[in-house]
């Protein structure tokens, strides 16, 4: 990832480094990611483990770069290939990073909050960002909450945030600043990612499908693109959606495929607005049976 990209060594040295931002599912750390980032990079859902991959978004201000990492929640309730991939990638980031957020649901703590605070690095800064500070009932809940964080672990900083409300931000961005030290940028000042197109239009697809479909079918889904053209500020897309079940199939087909085409239309304005540009989205639906149970399936899909 970041180990390709060759620091700008004729632009001045500013604060550099970077931050990985691990949690739980759910707790809202693509959301948190996407605020600081003012802009929607990783896909966001009410369900539990939304995001898969490690998702690099860049932070630039004037003073400082910072290469933020989202990761997938990490749990361990349900242990498929693919959610042990998943975990594997949380415990990877932790180690090559300058400072790790942990994000904490407020006035949540549960089980694996706890055994993710054990996997801990001991030689990185762990700042606690108190996420959905917007959802206590009373702003006298925070004290004894940030009381609370503050037993877990010997964290640098307890950050109190809402990424709905936009509090917080600055404050988060100060203390991981504080946290670094002076370098040349590997990124342009405007750059925001180092993933492709193709990823974020399989992305947003996967998105549409957790926000449509039922509680189940979401997990067992990946997306492929099969092609992506670009011409003349057109983008033409060809999908695949594969499913882990033949009973799914049909379920996202839907009559006549009335629920294909919902998602196809929603994600194709999501893609429009986010690459600035028209797309022409064709959607397939594939089975591929257990494939999150099988490791070379989900190493395929780019999961690990
Ligand atoms: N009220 C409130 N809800 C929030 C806030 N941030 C996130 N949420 C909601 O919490 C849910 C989970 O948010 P995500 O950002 O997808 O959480 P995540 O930690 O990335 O989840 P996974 O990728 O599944 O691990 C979504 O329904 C969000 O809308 C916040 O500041 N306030
Ligand atoms: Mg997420």
């Amino acid at each position: 990832m970041s180990n390709d990209v060759v620091p700008k060594e004729d632009a001045p040295s500013i604060l550099i480094g970077s931050a990985a931002v691990i949690g739980v599912p759910n707790a809202g750390k693509s959301s948190l990611l996407n605020a600081l980032l003012g802009t929607k990079l990783s896909i966001v859902s009410r369900k539990a483990q939304t995001t898969r991959h490690k998702i690099l978004g860049v932070y630039s201000d004037d003073k400082s770069q910072i290469q933020f990492l989202d990761t997938p929640g990490f749990q361990l309730t349900y242990k498929s290939m693919l959610n042990s991939a998943m975990n594997r990638s949380v415990s990877s980031s932790v180690m090559d990073v300058d400072v790790v957020v942990f994000v904490l649901e407020a006035g949540l703590i549960q089980k694996d909050d706890l055994k993710l605070i054990e996997m801990l690095p001991e030689d990185v800064p762990v700042i606690c960002a108190v996420s959905k500070i917007d959802q206590l009932s009373s702003p006298n809940e925070a004290l004894p909450f940030i009381n609370r964080a503050n037993d877990l672990f010997a964290f640098t900083d307890i950050v109190p945030t809402s990424a709905k409300r936009r509090t917080g931000l600055d404050s988060l961005i100060v203390s991981i600043q504080s946290k670094l030290s002076m370098g040349k940028p590997s990124y342009d000042e405007d750059a925001l990612t180092d993933r492709p197109e193709r990823f974020f239009a399989a992305e947003i697809i996967r998105e549409k499908l957790f926000h449509l479909m039922g509680d189940e079918i979401p997990y067992g889904v990946a997306v492929e693109i099969e092609e992506f053209t670009v011409n003349k500020g057109l983008r033409s897309i060809n999908a695949t959606i594969v499913v882990a079940k033949n009973a799914h199939k049909g379920m996202i087909i839907g009559a006549q495929g009335s629920k294909l085409k919902t998602i196809g239309t929603k994600a194709r304005v999501e893609m429009e607005y986010f690459f600035d540009g028209k797309v022409f989205l064709k959607l397939w639906v594939k089975v591929k049976k257990g494939w999150v149970d099988d490791s070379k399936s989900v190493k395929y899909f780019g999961y690990e």
